[in-house]
C-alpha cells in the first residue's frame, strides 16, 4: 500500500510536538509535548489542521493519543497571554479550523485519554468520534478560573455531549470529573485500566476501518447534521443518505455475504 510512504510525507511536515506512526490502515497520531503536559501551542494546532487535512487515501481511521501521563493541559497559556482582542479572535478561529478537520475530516478519529483532559484538551477530545479513557483520566474546564472562556469549539460541542448545565457547573465552580464520572456523564465511551487505552483505541479503530467507507461518512458527517436539524429535514436527509449507502456495490456485497451465510451475525460482543 502506498499510504506508508504518504504518511512519512505528512510526518515530515509536522511540528516536533506531533508524532505519527502507522498500523496498517490506522494512523496513530501522538501529542508529543509531554514536558509541557501536551499543552497546545500554535505550531501544534496548525500541525493538527495539516495532518487531518491531508491524510492519504489508504488510511481508514486515526487514533489520537498522547505521550506522558496527561492527554492535554489545554491551551498553552504562554501564547494567549500575548494576544490582543483581534488576535484572540483569529486564535480561536484557528482552533475551530483544526478541530473541524478532525470532526468532519476524511476518517473517524478515536481519542485515547489519560491524566489531565482539561480546557482545550477536553475541547479537542470532544471533536473526536470515539473516546477511550484510562482510569487516570480527569476532566475540567479551568478557563473559568483563568479569566477566559473556551475557544476551541467547546461551547458548541460540550453541551451536546454532557449538557449545558454540566458545562456551566464545570466553568463556574471549577468542578472536575474523574474517569468513572466522565464515563457516567457520557464524556468517554470506553473506560479501561491504566496502560490499556492505546491497545483498546487501536482495536476500535481497526473495527471502524473495516466498515464500508460510505457508512463511516454517513455516521460522522451526516448523522450529526441530522441530529441538529428539524425532524422533517432529518427524515428526508436520512432517506437520501440511506439510499446512497445501500446503493453502493460494497453494501450490496456485504448484504449478499450475510444472505449466503458468509458474514458474521449481529451477536453480543
Ligand atoms: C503549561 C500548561 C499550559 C502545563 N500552558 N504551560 N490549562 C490549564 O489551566 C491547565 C494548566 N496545567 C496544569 O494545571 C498542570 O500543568 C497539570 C495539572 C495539567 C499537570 O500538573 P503537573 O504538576 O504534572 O505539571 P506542571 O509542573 O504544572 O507543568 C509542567 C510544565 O508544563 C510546566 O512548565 P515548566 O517550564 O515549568 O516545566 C508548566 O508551566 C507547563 N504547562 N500546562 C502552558 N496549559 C482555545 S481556548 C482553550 C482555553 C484553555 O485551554 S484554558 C486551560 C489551560
Amino acid at each position: 500500500m502506498s499510504s506508508a510512504a504518504s504518511l512519512s510525507g505528512i510526518s515530515a511536515k509536522l511540528p516536533q510536538s506531533l508524532r505519527v506512526e502507522q498500523r496498517g490502515v490506522v494512523a496513530l497520531l501522538f501529542l508529543a509535548r509531554a514536558h509541557k503536559r501536551n499543552a497546545l501551542d500554535d505550531a501544534t494546532v496548525f500541525g493538527l489542521e495539516a495532518f487531518f487535512s491531508s491524510l492519504p487515501e489508504g488510511i481508514k481511521a486515526v487514533v489520537l493519543a498522547a505521550d506522558g501521563e496527561h492527554f492535554c493541559a489545554g491551551l498553552d497559556l504562554g501564547e494567549l497571554a500575548q494576544l490582543n482582542v483581534g488576535q484572540g479572535v483569529a486564535h480561536s478561529r484557528s482552533w475551530h479550523r483544526a478541530f473541524e478537520r478532525m470532526e468532519f475530516g476524511q476518517v473517524p478519529v478515536v481519542a485515547v485519554l489519560r491524566g489531565a483532559v482539561v480546557g482545550g484538551g477536553l475541547e479537542m477530545a470532544a471533536a473526536c468520534h470515539i473516546r477511550v479513557a484510562e482510569g487516570s483520566a480527569y476532566y475540567a474546564l479551568p478557563e473559568g478560573s483563568r479569566g477566559i472562556f473556551v475557544g476551541g469549539g467547546g461551547s458548541v460541542r460540550l453541551p451536546r455531549l454532557i449538557g449545558t448545565a454540566q458545562m456551566m457547573d464545570m466553568m463556574l465552580t471549577g468542578r472536575s470529573y474523574d474517569a468513572a464520572e466522565g464515563q457516567a456523564i457520557g464524556i468517554s465511551h470506553y473506560l479501561v485500566t491504566p496502560g490499556e487505552g492505546l491497545g483498546k483505541g487501536i482495536e476500535l479503530a481497526e473495527r471502524i476501518a473495516a466498515n464500508a467507507p460510505m457508512t463511516n461518512f454517513a455516521v460522522t458527517h451526516v448523522l450529526p447534521r441530522i441530529a441538529q436539524s428539524d425532524p422533517a429535514s432529518g427524515y428526508v436527509t436520512e432517506a437520501l443518505i440511506a439510499a446512497i449507502a445501500q446503493g453502493e456495490d460494497e453494501a450490496k456485497a456485504r448484504m449478499q455475504a450475510f444472505l449466503n451465510k458468509r458474514a458474521p451475525k449481529a451477536t453480543q460482543d
